[in-house]
């Protein structure tokens, strides 16, 4: 078993002692350790077999029994038994955006609820409100949050699916008989939300690859097996197609799974105008009907005399003619990112210190980064105050004397309070390297409203980039009441840049709304809002959305060196009340 399976597997004892009502240090011991398993940099495995596994954080010798057991079965005794005692719809309630486990035992224990239809009458009948701890506010969140749940249902947020494939990927590809193993569907193209996780099985031999995989252990359902195809469900709810294709037929089925369809519409009427069939090219109409036709996808695209359209781009919106013409962006990669401007660390709300953040960005291959924490009202996020991050900029300074080939801009995420006003002093945000505004509450305000904090933040001159701008979260809540259009308008007439927030979790701008932006004019920059190490490893969410949104890496700040993303900067242009030198701060450009 993997450390991330591990995790999940402690994660969901965890839950599902909360809502038995274990003492919460109990709960907190589950969580801590499956968070520790899943950042964890060696694999349990080989701690176990030196008998090592209490010095995983947070795993005394009853957890280390449990980890035991799931390393040497691959099951768990405590947790089959966990799940048998706990009715299956309160788990599913643990799915409604804004219910914690404590409020779904209040809500089972007191009105005997066990299904989300029953939690949905509840709701409406205003039963809820009376329950010890909840209030109207409760029901409107219980409410919204299933409303969200039945516009998304079935449809998993890109950040869930992905480990999950990638999961799925290594372990079949151990298999016997087993010669390749790839990820399809819209999980392949990139899409924030999938409908579920499509995986093509290359075969060269008698292999067990269906066995296997009804028996994992993160698998709940087999719903359906075919001679070639295994369709399951996790126990986390999500889908999972198994197509198993003989190697030799494995780039054509590749290319017939990954879609889209609108992409391969596009594709035939193309090939029509050239009195081509895709089917005699080699694409088939059905799975079934797949041949060994082509041995890679280029090879394909080739024989249509277009270059290498990319997973992305199959969306059926031109790229086919945009491809022949030469009129698609250039492909942005990893390697274009030259650093991240939206970091967290102790400071605030993050996990690591500044210290261990730069390191990390630096083996990414990053040549700067800005410390951006929280402002003060955000109390929850343990905001700073103008005096911590007088200090922070110290430490800022101290740093960057001892780096030679990296820089740390000394910024802050200041939130844009809800009458529009900055959470700091201006002559403090004139101080700093760099700011990101955001907004972080008010989110139920009018449109008037949310715009006009907007525009107030954009016009400021020592804003330099909004954070996160439609505040939505994906599957969970939706953006508060943005006007699109006019905040591109803004933004390009103030020089503000805007930021496509690569954490999974939000995608924001999204795919539309940044493909929008480079029409306007307005450059973007991916920032991970990491808050741990691992997190930066986000960026490639933010890339993938960039690529669907049909930008290059010249519409991109972060994709510049460090002197070039200063002068883009509002405070560097002339802009502002009173200019400051680039890096005035601490930068060195
Ligand atoms: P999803 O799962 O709803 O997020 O979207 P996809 O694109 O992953 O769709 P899915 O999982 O139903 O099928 C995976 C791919 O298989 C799809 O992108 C293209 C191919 N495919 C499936 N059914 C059809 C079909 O009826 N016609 C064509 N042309 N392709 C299909
Ligand atoms: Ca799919
Ligand atoms: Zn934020």
């Amino acid at each position: 078993m993997t450390n991330l399976e591990l995790s999940w597997a402690l994660a969901e004892m965890g839950d599902l002692l909360e809502l038995k009502g274990e003492e919460p240090f109990k709960v907190r011991a589950y969580q801590r350790a499956a968070r520790a398993l899943e950042h964890l940099e060696e694999e349990a495995a080989s701690l176990y077999a030196r008998g090592e596994l209490e010095r995983i954080p947070g795993v005394g010798k009853n957890l280390a029994k449990k980890i035991a057991e799931l390393l040497e079965t691959g099951r768990s005794t405590f947790l089959e038994q966990l799940r048998q005692e706990v009715p299956p719809g309160l788990r599913d309630m643990l799915a409604v955006p804004g219910l914690g486990a404590k409020s779904v035992r209040v809500i089972h224990q007191h009105l005997g609820i066990t299904t989300l239809e029953e939690l949905e009458r509840a709701a409406r009948e205003r039963r809820i409100r009376q329950l010890p701890g909840m209030g109207s506010k409760t029901e409107l969140a219980i409410l919204r949050g299933l409303d969200m749940l039945k516009e998304n249902r079935d449809r998993i947020p890109l950040g869930i699916a992905r480990p999950l494939a990638q999961l799925f990927c290594r372990q079949l590809s151990a298999l016997p008989g087993v010669a390749k193993v790839e990820v399809a569907g819209s999980l392949r193209r990139g899409c924030s939300m999938v409908g579920d996780v499509d995986l093509v099985v290359g075969v060269k031999g008698p292999t067990e690859v269906k066995e296997v995989m009804a028996r994992h252990p993160q698998v709940k359902e087999v719903l359906l097996e075919e001679e070639n195809r295994l369709s399951l469900r996790t126990w986390a709810g999500v889908k999972v197609e198994i197509f198993l294709v003989p190697e030799d037929k494995f780039a054509p089925a590749w290319l017939y799974l990954t879609g889209s369809p609108a992409h391969r519409e596009e594709l035939g009427r193309f090939a029509a105008e050239r009195h081509l069939s895709l089917e005699k090219l080699g694409l088939p109409r059905r799975l079934e009907e797949a041949e060994a036709s082509f041995r890679s996808e280029e090879e394909f695209y080739s024989r249509l005399e277009l270059p290498f359209i990319v997973p992305e781009w199959r969306e059926g919106r031109g790229e086919v003619w945009a491809a022949r013409e030469g009129r698609l962006p250039a492909l942005i990669t990893l390697k274009d990112i030259k650093g991240d401007l939206h970091i967290h660390t102790r400071y605030s709300d993050g996990l690591h210190t500044i210290r261990e953040m730069v390191e990390a960005a630096r083996a990414r291959g990053y040549r700067y980064m800005a410390i951006t924490e929280h402002s003060r009202s955000l109390a929850v996020a343990r905001g700073l105050s103008a005096e911590q991050l007088l200090a922070q900029r110290e430490e800022i300074a101290r740093l960057n004397r001892e780096l030679d080939d990296f820089v740390v801009l000394s910024g802050i995420e200041v939130d844009i309070l809800p009458d529009g006003r900055l959470d700091l002093e201006d002559d403090i945000l004139a101080s700093l390297d760099i700011v990101i505004a955001s907004i972080h509450s008010g989110f139920n305000q009018k449109e008037e409203q949310i715009m006009a904090r907007l525009e107030a933040a954009m016009r400021h001159p020592w804003v330099d980039i909004i954070g996160h701008p439609t505040g939505r979260m994906l599957g969970r809540r939706p953006s508060y009441a943005v006007n699109l259009e006019r905040l591109l308008e803004l933004a390009a007439e103030t020089g503000t840049i805007l930021e496509i927030n690569a954490s999974p979790d939000r995608l924001d701008l999204d795919e539309d709304a940044a493909r929008r932006a480079k029409e306007y004019g307005v450059l973007l920059a991916i920032n991970t809002d990491a808050h741990d190490m691992g997190r930066l490893e986000d960026m490639w969410y933010g890339i993938t959305v960039a690529r669907r949104g049909w930008l290059g890496p010249e519409d991109l700040l972060n994709t510049r060196e460090l002197d070039g993303v200063l002068k883009a900067l509002k405070r560097n242009r002339g802009n502002g009340g009173k200019h400051s030198a680039p890096g005035q701060g601490n930068a060195r450009p």
